[in-house]
């Protein structure tokens, strides 16, 4: 007789602990990357941009395009096989802490807790120009298909535009008896944007008696998750950030949990 057994189970998806990158064909390490060197565009610097991708633990590794940037610098894409090795054991996330809410839901929670409106001050600080990220949070036209924090009836927006100096805001989330102050930083030159959030919240706690600054939330493509302890702030948020998950923290920060602001 057979010993063979007939399976009729589904296989069960196993997920591997250990991954490499993907390209032409599962875990060959395919991975491109591209960066610039101080170098004239010429087969040196081809060779150089091969040495540094071997460092950093590509091996074969191709210079797969090249293009000069003015005279003296060199920006290079290469593509090839990295030799390490992702851990997923050793993986840490930073999980959203709080529920997801419809603006109906964030405007009910404000007015019956609240019982007056949630005060918001945005701003771009610095020299900062690039106001597309606050606008696409604040504005009534929203984001990602998402109402702005205009939209919400129960919540007060003011939003103070771009290259905002921090003693203005200051000012003016005084003046305005603000519960949250919404701070973009999309520059990051020369740490620009660590510079000007911490001097921004250093500047709110001299101008504050102890526990009655503001919420300060900061927002930008480029902080590093999890940093707020680091900057000063209550929260960062990160590139794709939609307006109803700016609320949602909003609401759970400044309504539902214990931390009442001040009226
Ligand atoms: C549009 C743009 C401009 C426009 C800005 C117009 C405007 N009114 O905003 C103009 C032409 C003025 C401009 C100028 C410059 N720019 Co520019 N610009 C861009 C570009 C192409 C898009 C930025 C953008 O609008 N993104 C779309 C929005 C929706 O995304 P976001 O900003 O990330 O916002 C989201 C999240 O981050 C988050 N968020 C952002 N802020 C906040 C705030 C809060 C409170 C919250 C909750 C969430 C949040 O929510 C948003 C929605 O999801 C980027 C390159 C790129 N592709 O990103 C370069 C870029 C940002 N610019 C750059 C540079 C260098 C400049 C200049 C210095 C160029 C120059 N030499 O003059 C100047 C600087 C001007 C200044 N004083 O700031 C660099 C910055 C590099 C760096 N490391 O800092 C970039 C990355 C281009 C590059 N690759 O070199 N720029």
């Amino acid at each position: 007789m057979s010993n063979r057994h007939h399976i009729t189970e589904t296989p069960r998806k196993v997920t591997p602990s250990i991954v490499r990158p993907y390209g032409d064909t599962t875990g060959d390490g395919m991975i491109q990357v591209s960066f610039t060197l101080p170098l004239p565009c010429d087969k040196r610097a081809e060779g150089a941009a091969l040495q540094l991708a071997r460092k950093m633990g590509m091996d074969p590794a191709l210079v797969v395009h090249s293009k000069a940037i003015g005279p003296d610098y060199t920006f290079f894409v290469v593509y090839g096989s990295t030799n390490h090795l992702v851990d997923l054991s050793q993986v840490t996330v930073v999980e959203r802490d709080y529920e997801l809410l419809t603006p109906y839901e964030v405007n009910a929670a404000i007015r019956t807790r609240l019982r007056r409106k949630l005060v918001v001050v945005g701003a771009c600080i610095g020299t900062d120009a690039h106001t597309v990220g606050i606008d696409a949070i604040l504005n009534i036209k929203g984001f990602a298909g998402e109402k702005g924090l205009e939209y919400y009836t129960e919540l007060e927006v003011i939003n103070l535009g771009a290259q905002v100096l921090v003693p203005e805001l200051v000012t003016r989330a005084r003046a305005a008896h603000a519960d949250a102050v919404l701070v973009s930083q999309v520059v990051t030159q020369r740490d620009a944007h660590i510079h000007n959030v911490t001097h921004m919240t250093a500047a709110f706690r001299e101008a504050y008696p102890a526990g009655k600054v503001p919420l300060l939330v900061v927002g930008g493509p480029r902080f590093e998750e999890g940093s707020e302890g680091k900057l000063g702030v209550d929260k960062i948020f990160g590139r794709g950030t939609t307006p109803g998950e700016v609320a949602s923290y909003l609401t759970h920060a400044l309504v539902s949990s214990s931390r009442r602001s001040h009226s």
